[in-house]
């Protein structure tokens, strides 16, 4: 048997999301956003789910932060509701908004738990959606002003400030593949968002400098990984057009100031192109503190004539799955994150996501969840490698604290430490959330 062990210094943390956990749809002056709208539509989530009540977060603050003590993270990932703040997404500031985030910030902080801002998990206020959504560029000027009234609000407290989460799905699952909110199917579209989306963190970033804010910046890009089926150079490209589209797309612009050439040549040869104005790639590329990598499957892929724009396929090579069906793939995690170091250099990491879809079963007594824990054990261990090979990682967040609204799957897809009755709101820890707190407590794990 081995020990691995962590470096002392290590951030460990759990995440959320402010639409996922917090519920309160309509309260304190809260505006409607995109995933009010599209939860609410027939049809579009698991069996009608929608988040107005969610975790009741909210409500339960007290309990939640309790439940983030005894587990012994040192920080904790959330994100704000633009549509509290900016119930219009414009305009007149609801300060009963802001002061619901000091509220949890003080608790945090009162609690030695550091708090880590996301300032974009997907909730566009509706308002904005009416005028075009994230295909505007007036999204852009709206977020900055978003920024600028959290900043001045909250920005003495925290220390720790992510932009966009995951801005893949904002863009292609969003508008291209229409799962999530606003769930609309048009490639050109997506393209732009994608542009869109990148300049908006650009531009808040520059302002987070001018305003001479003591804390830290970035952005978090959810990646993965796909090996090629085969050495056939077709199957390599298509791979290679895989990462160029998901993990490049996002990376290039933000760390080296351009999209990656042969994607916007493809791109290009389909009859699609980015709406680039002079300028928009040195405001993208604002330096920014650290990356948030959210990482949770990946897989093997080859090429396939007609399977979709990109020509490329996922093949299935017996890959465990989670509940989620998404491929168990570990090593992949340790590829990427290797990827990263060699394509963008020593540029300071923290996983902001990684976790499990697993429905485990409660026995009576406890909840049991032996395969999430063994899904981050086995990540944890390829974090190490990556850490042991010269990758700059600081922290590491599961996601999730607690079971919540998993977007399209409604309240169908548990990634929870903790379990969550949707029907009497209780909170249940499970063995997984005992065993990361023993982890925590001891930073190494067994082998
Ligand atoms: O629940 C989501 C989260 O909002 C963004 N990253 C992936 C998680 C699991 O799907």
């Amino acid at each position: 048997m081995d020990r691995i062990q962590f470096p002392k210094n290590f951030v460990w943390g759990t995440a959320t999301a402010a639409y996922q956990i917090e519920g309160a749809y309509d309260e304190d002056g809260r505006g409607m956003s995109i995933w009010d709208t599209f939860a609410h539509t027939p049809g579009k989530t698991y069996n009608g789910h929608t988040g107005d009540v969610a975790c009741d977060s909210y409500h339960r603050l007290d309990e939640d932060i309790a439940l983030l003590k005894e587990l012994g993270v040192r920080a904790y990932r959330f994100s704000i509701a633009w549509p509290r703040i900016l119930p219009e997404g414009r305009g007149d500031v609801n300060e009963k908004g802001l002061e619901y985030y000091h509220k949890l910030v003080n608790r945090l902080l009162v609690n030695d738990i550091e708090p880590y801002c996301t300032l974009y998990h997907w909730d566009l206020p509706q308002k904005l959606q009416e005028l075009g959504g994230w295909n505007s560029r007036e999204t852009v000027d709206a977020f900055v002003e978003y920024a600028e009234a959290v900043f001045g609000s909250l920005g003495n407290k925290i220390g720790k400030w992510f932009t966009i989460n995951e801005p893949w799905c904002v863009s292609f699952l969003s508008h291209y593949l229409g799962e999530h909110a606003p769930g609309l199917r048009d490639f050109q579209l997506a393209l732009n968002v994608s542009h869109h989306v990148l300049l908006a963190h650009g531009r808040v970033v520059k302002r987070f400098r001018e305003r001479g804010l003591a804390g830290e910046i970035g952005i978090v890009p959810n990646v993965e990984w796909f090996e090629p089926y085969s050495a056939k150079e077709q199957d390599v490209e298509a791979c290679a057009r895989r990462n160029g589209h998901f993990n490049q797309w996002f990376l290039d612009p933000v760390l080296k100031g351009r999209y990656p050439g042969y994607m916007l040549q493809w791109y290009e040869k389909l009859g699609y192109t980015v709406p680039i104005q002079q300028g928009d790639m040195d405001e993208i590329s604002q330096p920014i503190d650290f990356l948030g990598i959210n990482y949770y499957s990946g897989g093997v892929g080859k090429h396939a004539e007609q399977a979709n724009l990109l020509k490329f396929e996922p093949v299935d090579t017996g890959f465990s799955k989670t509940d989620i069906y998404w491929n168990i793939f570990p090593e992949g995690f340790y590829r990427v994150l290797s990827w990263i170091d060699r394509e963008y250099g020593k540029i300071p990491i923290y996983i902001t996501e990684n976790g499990a879809c697993f429905y485990g079963e409660f026995d009576g007594e406890r909840n049991r969840d032996a395969q999430r824990i063994d899904y981050l054990k086995k990540h944890m261990i390829q974090l190490h490698r990556s850490i042991e090979s010269g990758v700059n990682i600081r922290g590491y967040f599961v996601w999730s604290l607690m079971d919540n609204f998993e977007w399209a799957y409604g309240y169908s897809k548990p990634f929870g430490l903790v379990h969550v009755d949707f029907d009497t709101l209780n909170r249940t820890k499970k063995d997984s959330y005992y065993w990361y707190k023993k982890f925590i407590r001891q930073g190494w794990l067994q082998v």
